[in-house]
């Protein structure tokens, strides 16, 4: 169970330090869906499981209440195949398929929202797109360095004015030798306070979109970090500011123009999130299951009252329907069949369930549910970035309401 191990659910309060956690989480399987997974997969998973419980719940409440990013664990993600996994062995990725990388991001967020965070963006939005569009050089020169974790990257997309429309972007370059020089500001950027390099999209002179490598150290580039999250405190969160950035022609990407490349990252990070979102649901729930068994009033077990058996039953309800689908998807992602819109609908729906679930599981902890004592407010306030990062709920549904009725609502 996710609770303190210096804590009951009959009548202790929460200390003013927060302890360490024993995880004792065996997982949430109502239907039997092991039985859809090899045994590679499940192998996986449990190596994964086992790498939270060693070394992220013992230390994550702290570090999120802190608001501290815990980078003593890059290397032990590097070592246990959480940067990558889905990218070719040949650059030192794991080679594995999309399930297995489906069920990594699960387990991790199952830690923390911020963790998963590191690594997808780590591996769907800096390795993916350097495997996808770049050259054989950038492959060579980065990739084996950021699956091990030696090189952290970050991915700019968004800017102070452009968020959910960034065609609109007005970061851009013009050309000068063999250079480039960049000008403008990305924020909210995942992973920029500590990463070595930034895959940042900008604009020609054509106003044509192209993906670049901005390295750390490069004169003119900066990374402040932002303060006063509510939300992923164990992340660190900042802008990207290019004040005329000479980067080197052979770092932008050759193999994409236009908005399809930075989206096509964020189709494979928003598949990762849709299954992260299952692993914070199944801890919220796991947590406000046992709790529910312990926590005694009126006589019995609060478990033992209808309203708190709806609560239960509609968890784990949606959770194996959020399990059907992310399975699906990652099926057809599997085949190379699954649309944009289909990952849309997956990372909405599963976002939107955790964090409902995450609500409810809140409440059936009373007071102490408001306490870094239980993990689930920690997940519930992450839960808030990942329902607006990759893309926002409400512009999800507009990517499914077009692909069903061809008509763009977005403009
Ligand atoms: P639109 O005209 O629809 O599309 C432009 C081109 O892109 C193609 N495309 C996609 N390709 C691959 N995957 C997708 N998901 C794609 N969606 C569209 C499209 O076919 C077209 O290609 P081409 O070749 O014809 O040019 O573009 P639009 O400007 O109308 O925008 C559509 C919209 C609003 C859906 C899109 O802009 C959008 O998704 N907005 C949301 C922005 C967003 O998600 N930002 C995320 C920033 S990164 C982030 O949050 C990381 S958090 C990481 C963490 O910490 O875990
Ligand atoms: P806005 O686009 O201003 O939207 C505000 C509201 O308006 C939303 O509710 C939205 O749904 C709604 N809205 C917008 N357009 C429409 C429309 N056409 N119709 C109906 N409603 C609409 N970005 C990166 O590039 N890289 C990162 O690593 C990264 N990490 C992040 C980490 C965190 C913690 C957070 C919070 C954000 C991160 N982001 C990152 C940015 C994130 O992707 C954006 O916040 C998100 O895309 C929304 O943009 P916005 O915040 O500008 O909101």
């Amino acid at each position: 169970m996710s609770s303190s191990s210096s804590a009951s659910a009959n009548g202790t309060h929460a200390s003013s330090k927060t302890a360490a956690r024993t995880d004792t989480f065996s997982g949430v399987d109502y239907l039997g869906l092991d039985d859809l997974l090899p045994t590679e997969h499940k192998l996986v998973r449990d190596a994964m499981r086992d790498f939270v419980k060693r070394s992220v719940s013992p230390i994550i409440e702290d570090y999120a209440e802190r608001a501290a990013f815990p980078e003593h664990l890059i290397k032990e993600l590097g070592d246990v195949g959480a940067f990558g996994p889905h990218i070719s062995a040949d650059y030192g990725g794991g080679g594995m398929d999309q399930i297995a990388y489906g069920l990594m991001m699960q387990e991790l967020e199952r830690g923390d929202s911020g963790i998963r965070s590191t690594a997808s963006v780590q591996g769907s939005l800096v390795m993916y797109p350097i495997e996808q569009f770049g050259s054989e050089e950038q492959k060579q020169k980065f990739l084996p360095k950021l699956a091990s974790g030696e090189m952290m990257g970050c991915f700019g997309l968004t800017e102070p004015d452009h968020g959910s429309n960034p065609a609109g972007m007005t970061t851009h370059f013009r050309e000068d030798g063999d250079h480039v020089i960049l000008n403008g500001a990305k924020m909210w950027i995942s992973n920029a306070p500590f990463a070595d390099i930034a895959v940042v999209w900008a604009k020609n002179p054509e106003g044509r979109i192209h993906g670049l490598i901005v390295e750390r150290g490069m004169e003119g580039f900066s990374t402040p970090e932002t303060h006063g999250k509510w939300s992923l405190r164990a992340s660190a969160t900042g802008e990207l500011v290019f004040e005329d950035v000479r980067v080197p022609k052979a770092n932008i990407f050759p193999g994409v123009s236009g908005l399809r490349g930075p989206l096509t990252c964020l189709s494979s990070a928003r598949f990762g999130i849709a299954w992260g979102a299952i692993g914070a649901a199944m801890d919220c729930y796991d947590t406000a299951l046992k709790y529910s068994l312990e926590r005694e009033q009126f006589g019995k077990p609060i478990g033992g009252f209808q309203l708190q058996q709806k609560k239960l039953a509609e968890m784990v309800t949606e959770i194996t329907k959020a399990q059907l689908l992310a399975w699906r998807v990652g099926v057809l992602k599997n085949e190379g069949k699954a649309t944009p819109a289909q990952i849309s609908m997956a990372k909405r729906n599963n976002v939107a369930m955790a964090l409902d679930i995450a609500r409810e599981a809140r409440q059936m902890l009373g007071g102490m549910g408001i306490t870094g004592e239980y993990p689930i407010m920690r997940h519930m306030m992450n839960l808030e970035s990942v329902v607006t990062y990759e893309g926002t709920h409400d512009i999800h549904l507009l990517i499914t309401g077009m692909d069903v009725t061809g008509i763009n609502a977005f403009a």
